[in-house]
């Protein structure tokens, strides 16, 4: 993917403010610390996206504009454990609404980090977005972290895992995001 430009246009605290300009978003998600904010910056070739090594950064609903043709949206983690509960339940919501309700998702990129595998957690909202009738696309994350032969074994599991260090799998991701936007544009 040719990126000529990548535009920051607003974090959405609710449903409410997602643009409704009908152009199509993909939307990465993932449990908190996963690696979606630092794997758009990845994507996206430079530091746009807040990161942060504590889990919990992302609080609100991202939209990044490329090419002024397409929205690709972090999302804040799911199953947070050390905010309160009450903001746990609040940013789950969000998450929900957005995902059940906002008409020009048009897929979602699942992390699941490739050293801890899929939780609870992670089944429980993959099932969710299935239900909803989004098309998800899960991949491993921090590749970097596992070494050759680990690798080809959780390859058997993730067909596509990804790096933001070394920007391993990142051209196969594109390809991917690329598919989930052509499908509907069809
Ligand atoms: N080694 C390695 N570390 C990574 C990679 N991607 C992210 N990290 C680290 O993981 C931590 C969390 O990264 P973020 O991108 O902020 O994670 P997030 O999923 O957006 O987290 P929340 O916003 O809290 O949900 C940071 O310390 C990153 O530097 C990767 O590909 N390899
Ligand atoms: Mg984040």
């Amino acid at each position: 993917m040719q990126i000529s430009s990548v535009n920051f246009i607003l974090g959405a605290a609710s449903i409410k403010q997602v643009p409704k300009d009908g152009i199509p978003h993909i939307a990465f998600l993932g449990r908190s610390n996963a690696g979606k904010s630092s794997l758009l910056n990845a994507l996206f070739q430079k530091n746009i996206v807040k990161t942060s090594k504590t889990p919990g950064k992302t609080r609100e609903i991202n939209f990044f504009l490329v090419n002024n043709s397409f929205y690709l949206v972090d999302l804040p983690g799911v199953g947070y454990a050390k905010v309160s509960e009450r903001m746990r339940d609040d940013m789950a919501q969000r998450i929900k609404n957005y995902v059940e309700k906002a008409h020009d998702l048009k897929g979602i990129v699942y992390l699941i980090d490739i050293r801890h595998g899929g939780h609870q957690i992670d089944f429980e909202t993959i099932n969710g977005i299935k239900k909803a009738g989004v098309p998800i696309l899960i991949i491993a994350s921090k590749a970097d972290k596992l070494n050759n032969s680990e690798l080809t074994v959780a390859k058997k599991q993730f067909p596509i895992a990804v790096s933001s260090k070394t920007k391993k799998g990142l051209p196969d991701l594109w390809k991917e995001i690329n598919s989930l936007l052509e499908v509907h544009n069809a």
